[in-house]
């Protein structure tokens, strides 16, 4: 069996009681079980970047982990990952900014990260890499001379043409990626998004069949591959949890109260102000309901040195502060914000004892917290997820209560609605969720695109590729 390698701008390098993500214990179970390696940054900045990855091994798996300069970490991963691709790729263009020094500073670390793999690899490698930090990487492997099957899953989404385009070196990025040769989507508008701009660079004829692009005599498949949650360990992890001591805290401090839930990294895209603003409005059409619900908001800071972060902290700081002194009373605190990371395990105890969980980003490509909270319920009792379209996550989950992010009167509608739906009406909407759930799970995700890799086994033609 081939070996699988997995590239991601980030890796999990195991540490001693140091528990990996969900994300990660997926791509981890799909690594060990044929003899995997994983290679990336280890989240460390140094003066000057070592020259040779470390490596370390557990469980079968090997971790090759890479570290930045402090120039690379600007440039590169707060200044083209985060400062552009992620804004346009998510809709911002007011926030998108272009700088060709960030866009150098990618190309040159997309040919590092191809430079350090290299010679770590294997003739029957299936290399799977992840995400918008890497479009370039397959291609500057190849020109290093690797010819094994290569494919890239985009874990955020990927925007129309007409917004694609705002991006000055978008024809290279699409060039890039068709060194690949498998690309897998979180949904169909995704994916039909990436084939609508192939079409208007190459033309329609690009487009063989519904599955594959072809360009230069290279054929690409292009597939929806919905990343999953594995519901069985997330039911454990919630049961167990409710009896630690953070859960018991939490659960005290509401003094009978309803809870409801939010767990984002604290990110624009994740709609927080607009939600913020919808709780406010709900307490102030429903007052009925004050001092009966509380909103716990976990959101652990992220890219802080990016402007953009720091002016949403800013604003949800002032909107908490509003709500908070218009409405808490001597013994209940509105909204509780948090800007602290929690265990996983403890996060999947809060949901379960949630009656809401409100996931209503502006933008997302799947969102793994809704299908966590859906999954971390108790079947004959389970609380209500409140879910925007905006959310690939939207596509599977039907039955959640739907809401449009920008809509604060139809979100405290969906609040009000959520804190009175009859119990048969609650289990009859989680029932159909999970049933999904259980279909597209996270080892339904890692089994049929790697599955999908390794049918491109023996026929990789050169690469040979030319816009027009
Ligand atoms: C990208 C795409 C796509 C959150 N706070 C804590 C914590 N979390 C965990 C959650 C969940 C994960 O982080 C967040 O996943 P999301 O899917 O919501 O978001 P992104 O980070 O934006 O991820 C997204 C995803 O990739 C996967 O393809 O769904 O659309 O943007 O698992 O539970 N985990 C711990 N402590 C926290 O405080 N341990």
């Amino acid at each position: 069996m081939s070996r699988l390698v997995a590239v991601s701008n980030r890796i999990s390098v195991p540490k001693r009681g140091a528990a990996p993500g969900g994300l990660a214990v997926g791509l981890l179970a799909a690594m060990q079980a044929r003899r995997g390696m994983w290679f990336g940054w280890d989240g460390e900045t140094a003066a000057a970047a070592a020259d040779e990855p470390s490596i370390a091994r557990k469980d079968g798996v090997t971790y090759a982990s890479i570290d930045f300069d402090e120039a690379e970490y600007k440039d590169f991963y707060l200044g083209f990952c985060n400062g552009t691709l992620w804004p346009l790729f998510h809709y911002f263009i007011d926030g998108f900014r272009y700088n060709d020094e960030h866009y150098d500073a990618y190309q040159r670390m997309n040919a590092r990260y191809a430079r350090q793999l290299l010679p770590l690899l294997e003739p029957d490698d299936l290399i799977w890499v992840h995400d918008y930090h890497l479009f370039q990487l397959a291609q500057k492997l190849r020109e290093g001379g690797a010819n094994t099957p290569m494919g890239l899953f985009l874990h955020i989404p990927f925007p129309h043409i007409e917004v694609l385009r705002v991006l000055p070196v978008y024809g290279e990025i699409l060039q890039a990626m068709l060194a690949y040769d498998v690309l897998g989507f979180q949904t169909e508008p995704d994916v039909q998004n990436f084939r609508g701009a192939v079409a208007s660079v190459w033309g329609p004829q690009a487009l063989t069949n519904e599955r594959t692009v072809s360009v230069g005599g290279r054929r690409v498949i292009t597939g929806v591959f919905p990343i999953g949650v594995d519901v069985d360990a997330i039911q454990r992890e919630a049961i167990d949890s409710q009896n630690s001591d953070a859960c018991k805290r939490m659960l005290a401090g509401l003094l009978g109260r309803k809870l409801m839930i939010g767990v984002d990294r604290l990110d624009y895209s994740k709609g927080l102000v607009e939600r913020f603003k919808a709780y406010e409005r709900f307490l102030e059409t429903h007052p009925e309901n004050q001092n009966r619900v509380t909103f716990l908001q976990i959101a652990p800071l992220s890219r802080s040195d990016v402007r953009a972060y720091a002016e949403i902290r800013r604003d949800l700081e002032q909107t908490t502060g509003r709500t908070n002194g218009r409405f808490a009373d001597t013994d209940w605190t509105p909204i509780r914000y948090l800007n602290r990371n929690f265990p996983h395990d403890v996060l999947m105890g809060f949901m379960r004892s949630a009656l809401i969980g409100i996931v209503t980003p502006v933008r997302d490509g799947m969102n793994l917290v809704a299908k966590e909270f859906a999954a971390a319920q108790d079947p004959a009792d389970p609380g209500v997820l409140i879910l925007s379209t905006m959310a690939g996550a939207a596509r599977e989950l039907a039955s959640a209560v739907m809401v449009n992010p920008y809509d604060s009167r139809g979100m405290a509608h969906a609040i009000q609605l959520a804190f009175n739906m009859p119990l048969a009406e609650r289990r009859e909407r989680h029932q159909a969720m999970l049933e999904v759930l259980h279909k597209n799970s996270i080892n339904a995700w890692h089994t049929s695109f790697v599955d999908t890799l390794e049918s491109v086994v023996g026929r990789q033609p050169a690469l040979k590729l030319r816009a027009g």
